[in-house]
């Protein structure tokens, strides 16, 4: 097909905070990049699916289970994808171990570059609490950052038990534009100071929609960014370099390609019109595996299934003879 993309092949890849199941999600790029990029693996690191905001209200447009099955395809195309939940996915923590369609759920992974360098992979937010109240924890010592990791899994349970959203460290920062860069910067150290618990050379994570690289704290700090506002993703060249890639920028130059691509194409001799095909599922590119039913999949793991359900037909508990007490 003439309007197909030349596919650009890295080592690997890596996504953060898509945020699927959210108005705020830009799947349409991301599919649009997803068709540019294939990778031999694929890291998704954290808050792919936003499990909190499905909870409080089923939103999953065609788009956004495209995402899902153009991941899946890529599994059954040979590509290595990995799971690595954060908190809007933490609903898939109880999943690692298990894989979904070929995609492997873990806690968090310990990435090997080309160069043998090795990175840790982990979504973040295990660090809200501590970089929230880093001067006091930096005060009271280990103990108390131990004390801070955990209480930070706890408030949100509790939170997610009393039906509140997940507290969003990032949200919290922008509020407080003043101190945003500092929450940043914190961050920054602290996924470094993990990355150097682990003996790792670096760390790559996402969490707070701030895509970044550098070497500020001792390690390579590397955050892929999100898909609701930078459109961002990380991936690594075979010669074992990093490189941040900003959708937002590129749609622009690609759209311009297209046009010229369509203008190019139109010059040509005119071909007798093919008869219309008819339409094969949401996948354009040929793959006519079955599509796995993602929304029921997520659903049952939100445990949203039953109360969704429809009562079973042909019941006879509506019957008049039916004496039973409701
Ligand atoms: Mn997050």
């Amino acid at each position: 097909m003439s309007t197909e993309p030349e596919v650009i092949r890295v080592r690997s890849l890596f996504l953060s905070d898509v945020h699927l199941g959210t108005k705020g999600c830009q799947a349409d790029l991301l599919i649009d990049f997803l068709r540019h990029y294939d990778a031999d693996t694929v890291y998704l690191v954290g808050d792919i699916v936003d499990g909190w905001r499905l909870k409080s209200g089923w939103y999953w447009p065609q788009n956004h289970n495209d995402v899902v099955q153009k991941l899946l395809r890529k599994v059954r195309k040979g590509t290595h994808i990995v799971y690595v939940p954060g908190n809007h996915d933490e609903f898939l923590r109880d999943y690692v171990g298990s894989s979904f369609g070929g995609i492997e759920l873990v806690d968090h992974a310990i990435h090997e570059g080309a160069d043998g360098k090795r990175y840790l992979v982990i979504h973040g937010d295990q660090f809200d609490m501590v970089v929230r109240h880093a001067r006091w924890l930096a005060f009271l010592g280990d103990w108390a950052y131990g004390a801070a990791l955990a209480t930070n899994t706890y408030v949100n349970i509790v939170r997610r038990r009393l039906g509140l959203t997940y507290w969003s460290l990032s949200a919290w920062a922008k509020l407080k534009v003043k101190n945003a860069v500092n929450f940043i910067g914190r961050f920054e150290e602290l996924l470094s100071s993990e990355a150097q618990r682990y003996e790792v050379h670096g760390v790559i994570c996402g969490h707070i929609h701030h895509a970044a690289m550098h070497d500020k704290f001792g390690v390579r700090y590397i955050n892929t960014g999100d898909w609701v506002e930078s459109c961002s993703a990380v991936v690594e060249h075979y010669d074992g370099n990093f490189e941040i890639l900003r959708w937002t920028d590129r749609q622009v130059q690609v759209s311009a390609e297209r046009r010229a691509t369509r203008k190019r194409t139109r010059g040509q001799a005119a071909l007798p019109a093919p008869s219309p095909l008819p339409p094969v599922m949401h996948d354009d590119d040929g793959d006519h595996a079955a599509a796995l039913p993602v929304a029921d999949t997520l659903k049952a793991a939100l445990g949203l299934t039953s109360s969704d359900r429809p009562a079973a037909e042909g019941s006879r508990s509506k019957g008049p003879d039916n004496k039973r007490a409701a």
